[in-house]
C-alpha cells in the first residue's frame, strides 16, 4: 500500500542499491514467515524494510546518537555490526518516525537475537528474514529455510548457533547478548 511505499523510498534514499534491495528481500520473506506464524503481515513488512536503514551511517553518527540517547556507554567499544540494529532502531524511530515498540525493539534483536522468553514471534521472524532472505547463498541455507518452516523456533536456535561458531571460528569478538542468547535458547531447545 502508499505508506509501505512511501517508507520505501525514505529507506532507499540512505543506502546503496544493494543494501536496499536486501531489505526489500527481508520484507517478502518476513511477510511469507509472517503467514505461517500467524503474524500481522503488514507489521512484518514494516519491520523488513527498515531493519538496516542505519548500515550506512558512518561510526560519528553513531556515537552522537548513543550520547542523545544515553544509551550503555560499553557500546562505544563495538562497531557497525552491533550498532546498527542496537543503535539503529533511533534513526527508524527519530527519522522515519515508527513508534511501534515491537518493531523497534524487533530491529534492535535483529543481529544478536535476545533470550528465549524475550523474543517476540516479530522478532524472530525478522531475525530469520534476515538470514534467509532470497539472496542469502551460505551453505545449509536451504536447509536453514526448510528448517524453520517447520519451527520458527528451531530456525532461530539454528542461526544462533551457526553464527555463533562462525563468529569464533573467525576469531572475531562476540558481543555479550550473542553469548546470552545462544546459552539461554541452548537450556530450551538443545
Ligand atoms: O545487516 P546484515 O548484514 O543484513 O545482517 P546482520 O545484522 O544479521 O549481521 C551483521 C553482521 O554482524 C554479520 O556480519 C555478523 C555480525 N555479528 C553478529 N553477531 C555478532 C557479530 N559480530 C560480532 N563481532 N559480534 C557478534 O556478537
Ligand atoms: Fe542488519
Ligand atoms: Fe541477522
Ligand atoms: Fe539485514
Amino acid at each position: 500500500e502508499k505508506y509501505i511505499e512511501e517508507l520505501a523510498h525514505k529507506v532507499s534514499e540512505k543506502l546503496s542499491d544493494h543494501r536496499f534491495e536486501h531489505c526489500l528481500r527481508v520484507k517478502d520473506y518476513a511477510i511469507k514467515l509472517a503467514k505461517q506464524n500467524n503474524l500481522d503481515e503488514n507489521q512484518a513488512a514494516i519491520a523488513g524494510l527498515v531493519h538496516d536503514y542505519a548500515k550506512e551511517r558512518s561510526a560519528s553518527d553513531f556515537i552522537q546518537k548513543i550520547d542523545e540517547k544515553g544509551l550503555d556507554p560499553d557500546l562505544k567499544n563495538w562497531g557497525n555490526p552491533i550498532w546498527h540494529g542496537v543503535v539503529g532502531a533511533y534513526f527508524v524511530q527519530d527519522e522515519l518516525g515508527i513508534n511501534d515498540p515491537e518493531i523497534l525493539e524487533a530491529i534492535k534483536e535483529h543481529t544478536t537475537g535476545d533470550k528465549y522468553g524475550k523474543m517476540s514471534v516479530l522478532s524472530k521472524v525478522l531475525f530469520m528474514a534476515d538470514y534467509l532472505e532470497m539472496g542469502r547463498n551460505f551453505p545449509g541455507v536451504e536447509r536453514a529455510r526448510t528448517l524453520t518452516d517447520e519451527s520458527l523456533d528451531a530456525g532461530v536456535f539454528y542461526q544462533l548457533s551457526s553464527t555463533l561458531s562462525y563468529l569464533a571460528g573467525q576469531g572475531n569478538p562476540i558481543y555479550p547478548k550473542t553469548f546470552t542468547a545462544y546459552n539461554d535458547w541452548a537450556q530450551y531447545l538443545a
